[in-house]
Parts: structure tokens; C-alpha cells; sequence
């Protein structure tokens, strides 16, 4: 296990959070520090670990690593601890949990509990997948380990959707959503994404995460936790629609790009806190 990275935010960085995921100036609670609802859209649970050190370089793990290669392929977040802070100093710390051989590519799973640094208490846990493509056929285990609401399966009933919000993305929304710390060029660099095999920069995976997080959150009320995968690219202007099913405490959920129909997020869930649950 790596030692803490620690993570200090303060009001500016809510704001700017906010807004990179699509908080508009009409949400005051959002956007204005001076709004007595002033707060952080949950889904910021994944921004404190993101520069979390890990005990390990991608380089020794599979053969053939190349960051252009690397596409996020899932992510899971807990909320430990509500109301999230609107400024703190966190500390997180990370371990690997798995590496699995998918032929032509590798999937390695990394676990960070980010705590708070003056009470230690744990306020978020978070499990990210990255998907690496060009660096499989190692000989590794076929599959990924069952962990529970972190891989489940998450298929939405036959039904229709019990609630649908569509939102449409700026062609800026990677260049704002990069300021809340994960700068990967892929995202703005049109000469990067084309040696990562992309005709133009693609939206940062945890952006629509937290575009579709806010549709459930603003919907169903605050959940204890979500899971997504990252099934198909998104480019910063098109239209992100999320459909909503409600099965118990949970919401499972699916986000298609508008203007292709291709699906952006599947497999994906958020259980309700207790008590919440607004629909
Ligand atoms: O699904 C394809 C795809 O393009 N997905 C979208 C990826 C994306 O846009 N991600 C967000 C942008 S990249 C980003 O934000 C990077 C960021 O800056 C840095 C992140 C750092 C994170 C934290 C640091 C620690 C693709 C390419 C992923 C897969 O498509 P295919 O190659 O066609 O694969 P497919 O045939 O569907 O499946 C092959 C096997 O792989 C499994 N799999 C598929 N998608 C997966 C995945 N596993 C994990 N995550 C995914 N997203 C399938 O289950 C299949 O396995 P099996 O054969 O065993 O069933």
C-alpha cells in the first residue's frame, strides 16, 4: 500500500467542479458560495483520489503500456460520509486490486480510501478501472473478481425508463473539466487523441460520469454509491441522454449519445442513501 497523497480544496474548486460536469449559472447551489444549499454534486467523490500515488507503475504491470492506449474503462464510488465538505484536506491512499488479460488488452483495477486528514474519518472509497488497449495476451486471469455492487452487472429491466434527462455538452466541457485536475491531453490535444486512435479529443470518461451522477442525484436524492462502465466515447457538443429505472433502493441507469445512439454508459447503478429516494 502507497503512502497518503494528500488532496486540499476549497469553495473555488466545488464551483469549478460543478460547472465542469454542467451545473448551469441558474443552480445557485452549484455555482454561488453564498447560496444557503451551497454544495459539491456528489460525483466529485472521484476527483480527491485521482493523483492518489500508486504502488505501482502500468509499465511493470503488462507488456507494451502506453498512455495514448489508455481509455477509463469503469469506476466506483462510495460516499462514506454525508454532507461532503465543501473544503477540506483529504488524504488518499491506494492499492492495486487487479490485473486481468483480455487478449488484446489489459484491465487493472486500483481501490483508494480518501479520508479526512484533521479527523481521519473516511469520507469516500473509490475502485477505477483502466482499460489499456495493445497491452493483453500475458497470460493473466481471464476475468475480473466479483466485488459486489463495484461489478455488478446492472441490467436495466425491460420497461420503459422511469425518468429520462437529457443534457446537452459545450464544446468546451473537456477543456473546463480538465481544470479539476485530470489533464490528460487526450481530452485537448487533437494531435494526442490521433495517435490514441481518435479523429478529435474525447470527453473525459468521469465527466459524463458526473453529468449522469447529477441526473440521478437531482432526480432520486443523494446515493451511497455508483458504479459505471465507460462503453462507448463521447465527443465534448453532443447530447448525453440518461435513463433512469428505479428497482428498490437502487437506480440502475444507462447513458446513449443523442446524435449516434451509441451507448456512453452501461452496467451502471447508484444506491439510494436511506430515506431518499424522492420518485
Ligand atoms: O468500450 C470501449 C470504449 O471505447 N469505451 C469508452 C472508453 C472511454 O471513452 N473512456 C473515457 C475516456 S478515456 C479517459 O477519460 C481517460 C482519463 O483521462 C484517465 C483515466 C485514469 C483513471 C484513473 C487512474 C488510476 C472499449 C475500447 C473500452 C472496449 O471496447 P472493445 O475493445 O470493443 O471491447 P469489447 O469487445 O466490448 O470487450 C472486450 C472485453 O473487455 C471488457 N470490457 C469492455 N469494455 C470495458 C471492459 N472492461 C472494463 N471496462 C470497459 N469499459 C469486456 O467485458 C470484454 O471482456 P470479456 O471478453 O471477458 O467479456
Amino acid at each position: 500500500e502507497a503512502k497518503g497523497t494528500e488532496f486540499k480544496y476549497t469553495e473555488r474548486d466545488v464551483m469549478l467542479y460543478n460547472l465542469g460536469i454542467g451545473a448551469k449559472r441558474t443552480d445557485l447551489r452549484y455555482i454561488f458560495e453564498g447560496n444557503d444549499e451551497f454544495q459539491v454534486i456528489p460525483t466529485f467523490g472521484v476527483i480527491p483520489p485521482f493523483d492518489a500515488e500508486l504502488p505501482y507503475n502500468l509499465d511493470d504491470l503488462v507488456p507494451n503500456f502506453s498512455p495514448m492506449m489508455l481509455l477509463h474503462g469503469e469506476q466506483y464510488l462510495e460516499v462514506r460520509k454525508y454532507p461532503i465538505p465543501t473544503a477540506a484536506r483529504l488524504i488518499s491512499k491506494g492499492k492495486l486490486l487487479e490485473v486481468v488479460d483480455k487478449g488484446n488488452a489489459a484491465v487493472v483495477k486500483s481501490g483508494v480510501t480518501t479520508v479526512n486528514a484533521e479527523t481521519g474519518e473516511e469520507i469516500f472509497y473509490n475502485e477505477m478501472t483502466v482499460f489499456l488497449r495493445g497491452c493483453g495476451g500475458f497470460g493473466g486471469q481471464k476475468k475480473p473478481a466479483d466485488r459486489g455492487a463495484s461489478t455488478a452487472a446492472n441490467k436495466p429491466p425491460t420497461r420503459l425508463p422511469d425518468v429520462v434527462v437529457e443534457e446537452k455538452t459545450t464544446e468546451e466541457q473537456a477543456a473546463l473539466y480538465r481544470l479539476s485536475g485530470d489533464y490528460n491531453p487526450l481530452h485537448v490535444d487533437p494531435a494526442f487523441a490521433k495517435m490514441g486512435g481518435f479523429k478529435q479529443p474525447i470527453l473525459h470518461g468521469l465527466c459524463f460520469f458526473g453529468i449522469a451522477g447529477k441526473a440521478v442525484y437531482e432526480k432520486f436524492g443523494a446515493f451511497k454509491n455508483i458504479k459505471v462502465r465507460f462503453a462507448g466515447t463521447v465527443m465534448p457538443g453532443q447530447t448525453l441522454v440518461t435513463e433512469m429505472w428505479k428497482e428498490g433502493n437502487k437506480v440502475i441507469f444507462q447513458t446513449k449519445v443523442k446524435e449516434t445512439g451509441k451507448l456512453a454508459i452501461g452496467g451502471a447503478a447508484a444506491e439510494l442513501v436511506e430515506g431518499e429516494g424522492k420518485l
